[in-house]
């Protein structure tokens, strides 16, 4: 038997491989590692498969063996990590994270961090190629999160990581100063009015991830007299929502409009007339209008 074989692990990059002579008289002529001169027996092991060849001359001189050894070094661990989505109020309890690897025998711990926070998955086991993990990532604050993957074998350990956005907050709504405007009548003042329409356009809303979004209100068409609050809100991509109140306060500015009936003269006597006069009973009483004598 002239081929052997053999395989190490991706640390290995050195093996020390000593060839034994049965025959006292024989001698190595040549020993080789991809055609490179191996000295000392310590044979250097590139990634992936290495021809080691080992010639003996026999004790004539002229006769010779080649053995042959393959040898495997193996590719380091590598895992990945898969683009981790963004953790929001739904999924933070148990987010989820994924990747590859490339070996067997891999278990991956991830942790998630922000500030001085952080949250780590159990050991996930890499099958077949593939990982998936679960952290609780509800303690972290928003903003940008941290994520480790750490994949380890007996041997060796692999590092990836990301970051990711924590949202699960609403936009911040900025709303005008509360406004008091006048009764347009009984019925109030339409949102229509000047005055309330720039309160109703001067509400604005931030997002700390979507920065300047659309802001919504709930006024009505027409505010009744007194205080009405309106509800300003706005919402993130994520359906987060913030929302911030005002009071628009309608009331009844203008002095009472007095109808009163025309001038109306009545001609009496110099000591006057009584007011159970009819004409003045029925002028009182607007049963009159215009002017009339008696
Ligand atoms: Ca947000």
């Amino acid at each position: 038997m002239t081929s052997y074989t053999g395989s190490v692990a991706y640390p290995t990059s050195s093996v020390s491989l000593v060839p034994t002579l049965t025959d006292s008289f024989a001698s190595i002529s040549e020993y080789t590692v991809d055609g490179n001169a191996v000295t000392d027996n310590a044979v250097s092991l590139a990634v992936g498969s290495n021809a080691v060849s080992i010639t003996v001359t026999a004790e004539d001189a002229t006769g010779t063996t080649t053995y042959s050894v393959a040898m495997t070094r193996a590719e380091a661990l590598a895992i990945a990590l898969a683009a981790p989505s963004v953790i929001t109020t739904a999924n933070q309890d148990a987010y989820g994270l994924s990747g590859t690897c490339n070996m067997t025998g891999v278990s991956v711990v991830v942790t998630l961090a922000s500030g001085s926070a952080s949250a780590s998955s159990s050991a996930a086991a890499c099958n077949d190629g593939t990982w998936s993990a679960t952290a609780d990532a509800s303690s972290l604050a928003d903003g940008t999160v941290t994520v480790t993957a750490v994949g380890s074998t007996d041997l060796e350990t692999d590092t990836v990581t990301s970051s990711v956005n924590k949202d699960t907050t609403g936009p911040a709504v900025s709303v005008p100063a509360s406004i008091t405007v006048d009764a347009d009548s009984a019925d109030g003042t339409p949102a229509s009015n000047a005055a309330i329409a720039a309160f109703l356009e001067e509400a604005t809303a931030a997002d700390a991830t979507d920065g300047s979004v659309a802001v919504t209100n709930d006024a009505p068409a027409v505010f009744p007299v007194g205080a009405t609050t309106v509800t300003f809100s706005a919402s993130d991509v994520l359906g987060n929502v913030g929302s911030n109140t005002a009071v628009v306060t309608v009331e009844d500015q203008s002095p009472p409009v007095i109808d009163a009936p025309a001038v109306f003269v009545v001609l009496g006597t110099e000591a006057g007339l009584p007011a159970t006069e009819q004409a003045i009973v029925d002028f009182i009483d607007r049963k009159s209008v215009g002017r009339e004598r008696v």
